[in-house]
């Protein structure tokens, strides 16, 4: 299981995959199926890769559509960006609207020109509403796109049940807003839909992420300046001359049959592949910066399983929920005795962007690259005194052999080593980090473009260095097998059925949602009392009819249980704010601390309720991504 930091760090990306070979196991779990793999598989078939995702250019569009996130408290997540608030203001100033689309009045909202509420769980209608809406009215213009998108008429036939009037009831928006918001998306030329993990996990996650790539693709709003566009980081792969098309379901889960994704099977099948029995059992887990007792769904249920295997290994830097569980734990250094680069975020930057920072302190003990190294190593039964340099140089054979193979790679032909010689001696993931600079598509080329970049290079503008704003770049950088998108995968197809079947589901009882704090990041800053400290971080927020009619005054203890299992439950304290849309509750995600065996004292005294405890083993099948947003539930005042 790899957890949330392995995409904050140099070691996570490019030698936990080493771990994962080593083991050779088709069990492996991540962070991505509680958060965006929707968006992923989304783009993997309309687009030809899952990492190439389109972000909203926000500092050039004069309409700005933010659905399911909250950019004002996370900085943005799939459009990274310091000072969301000072752009949303720019984007005001020069004349722009923001609309969010929340159940929650969000901070973000409290930016906004307008704020829709809408009932949890039903963007993926109300995205296809406003599609459906545009295609009624004649209103699809696909712009610089008309040249490489097919499947127009397909998709109009395919969401024609979605019109605004049968959405409406659904979705909590009125049908005249859905129109007014389509049109409006369609009449500004800088216009752009963005949707975050409010849409992702949740029952519908990949409808929703190809719903929002329809709406920007047929108002002629991908990759144009002012819409949505893809970043290029300084070390993007060039893609193989031969695409293979994305696939997913290679190979399914033993116990619930899931299908992989991206190699990965779903976190909350974690559970079951470890209690029940048979052949292929989990028996031993490597946890790396992951916390899934907090994080996912029956994370309490998890806790217990945990004990059961012969072996568990955590490698992170607390003794928390879930590592007290391991009979090993291999903390890594400090941050700040961590050389950085942001090899996740920069592909999903709002500008191409890059900066490398060099540690600041010494580290008092081996890296995290060394800590995965050496794990491999003991797996690859190759005994604690192995050399950690040999995976070094695999990591890097494996960047430069595989830029070298590459046709429009600028180091093709030549010979890996010869390349690996030239670089300077340092860490394995510096020099890695350098190799992949060098063979990016603004890198020196090892000589071949002299005036290229080089990690060198980069190092000596410690500020960092602006390339500039995000540039159209299709269809080039399509990866699909015929080079153009189809904008109506068979798999969607399949799968719009069950969101129509929504549009007859019944729709009472309450709806639990998340939510994120400025000073808070999932599980793992509460163990410092400046940022875990603050009133009502831990509240179940919900509206004031709804308090009343449960009896519940502000103040009131209070115990949230899923509507299909009463044990599943945790108690908070009652915040009742019409920032809540009547009918949605909101409890925060991460805390839970407290628990028996545990090292963070600071943590321990802030306790909270553990809300994967009520979330359910609900996912969105397309991606495996647990649907910890719209999770019905019941409220009870406690005495
Ligand atoms: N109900 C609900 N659940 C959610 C969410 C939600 O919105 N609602 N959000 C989901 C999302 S988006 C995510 S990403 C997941 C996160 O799920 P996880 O990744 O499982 O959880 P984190 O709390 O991020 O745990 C990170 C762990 O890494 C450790 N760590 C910190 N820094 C480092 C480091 O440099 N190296 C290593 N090895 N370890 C480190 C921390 O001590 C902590 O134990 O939670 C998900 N869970
Ligand atoms: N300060 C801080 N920053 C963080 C994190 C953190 O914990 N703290 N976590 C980081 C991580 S791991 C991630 S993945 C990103 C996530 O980044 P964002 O996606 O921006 O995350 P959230 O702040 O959770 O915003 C999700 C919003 O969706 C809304 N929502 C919930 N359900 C629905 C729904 O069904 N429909 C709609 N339309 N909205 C819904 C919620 O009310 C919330 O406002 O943030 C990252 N940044
Ligand atoms: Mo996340």
């Amino acid at each position: 299981y790899a957890g949330n930091p392995n995409v904050h760090s140099l070691a996570g990306p490019l030698y936990f995959p080493v771990l994962a070979r080593a083991l050779g196991s088709r069990n492996i779990f991540s962070a991505s199926t509680v958060d965006q793999m929707p968006r992923h598989v989304a783009s993997g078939w309309l687009f030809g890769h899952p990492d190439r995702i389109p972000v909203p250019d926000i500092d050039r569009t004069d309409l700005l559509i933010i659905v399911g996130a909250n950019p004002a408290v996370s900085n943005g997540s799939l459009a990274t960006a310091p000072d969301w608030p000072g752009r949303l203001a720019s984007l005001r100033g020069r004349g722009g609207r923001v609309v969010v689309i929340d159940p929650r009045r969000t901070e973000t909202a409290a930016l906004a020109d307008e704020h829709l509420p809408i009932r949890p769980g039903t963007d993926a209608a109300l995205l296809l509403a406003m599609a459906q809406c545009l295609f009624a009215d004649g209103r699809v213009n696909l712009g610089a796109c008309a040249a490489f998108v097919d499947g127009i008429d397909a998709t109009r036939d395919a969401i024609a049940a979605f019109a605004p009037e049968r959405v409406a009831p659904v979705c909590g928006v009125a049908a005249e807003d859905i129109r007014r918001l389509a049109h409006a998306l369609a009449d500004t030329p800088r216009a752009v839909v963005y949707g975050r993990i409010g849409t992702h996990a949740t029952r519908f996650g990949t409808l929703a992420a190809w719903a929002v790539d329809v709406l920007n693709i047929m108002t002629g709003h991908l990759d144009v300046p002012g819409g949505a566009m893809f970043p290029q980081s300084l070390h993007e792969r060039t893609a193989p001359a031969k695409a293979r098309g994305f696939q997913t379901g290679r190979h399914r889960s033993r116990v619930g049959g899931h299908p992989e994704v991206r190699g990965e099977l779903p976190c909350v099948a974690l559970l079951d592949e470890i209690t029940t029995p048979g052949k292929g059992q989990i028996r031993a887990l490597f946890v790396v910066g992951g916390n899934p007792v907090l994080s996912v769904p029956g994370g309490d249920r998890l806790a217990k399983a945990l004990d059961s295997l012969d072996l568990m290994v955590s490698v992170d830097p607390y003794l928390n929920e879930t590592s007290r569980h391991a009979h090993v734990i291999l903390p890594p250094p400090s941050p700040l005795a961590k050389a950085h680069y942001d090899l996740a975020f920069y592909g999903l930057a709002v500008r191409n962007f890059a900066r490398y920072s060099a540690p600041v302190v010494p580290a008092a003990g081996p890296s995290e690259a060394e800590i995965l190294a050496r794990l491999a190593l003991l797996v690859f039964g190759m005994g604690p005194k192995a050399d950690p340099k040999l995976v070094d140089a695999q990591v890097l054979g494996f960047i430069l052999e595989k830029a070298a193979g590459t046709p429009g790679s600028p180091v093709f032909g030549r010979d890996a080593k010869a390349l690996a010689a030239e670089l300077p001696a340092g860490e394995g993931t510096v020099r890695a980090l350098d190799a992949l600079i060098r063979t990016g598509p603004r890198g020196d080329g090892f000589g071949a473009n002299p005036e290229g970049w080089t990690l060198a290079r980069l190092a000596a503008a410690p500020s960092g260095v602006d390339f500039g704003p995000l540039e159209p770049r299709l269809p080039d950088a399509l990866s699909t097998p015929d080079g153009r998108i189809g904008l109506m995968p068979a798999p969607i197809a399949a799968d719009l059925p069950r969101l129509e079947a929504l549009l007859h589901a019944p729709r009472d009882g309450l709806l639990l949602i998340g939510r994120r704090h400025l000073r808070s990041n999932n599980s793992w800053l509460h163990n410092l009392k400046k940022l875990a400290a603050g009133r009502d971080r831990q509240s179940l927020r919900l509206h004031p009819d709804d308090a009343a009619a449960a009896g519940i005054a502000a103040g009131d203890r209070v115990r949230v249980a899923a509507v299909d299992d009463t044990t599943a439950c945790a108690d908070a304290i009652a915040q009742v704010t019409d920032e809540m849309m009547p009918g949605v509750v909101s409890l925060p995600h991460g805390w839970g601390h407290g628990v028996e065996g545990t090292g963070l004292r600071v943590a321990a005294a802030f306790g909270g309720p553990n809300v994967n405890r009520i979330t359910r083993p609900v996912l969105d099948p397309l991606s495996g991504t647990a649907a910890l947003n719209g999770v019905p539930v019941t409220i009870e005042r406690l005495p």
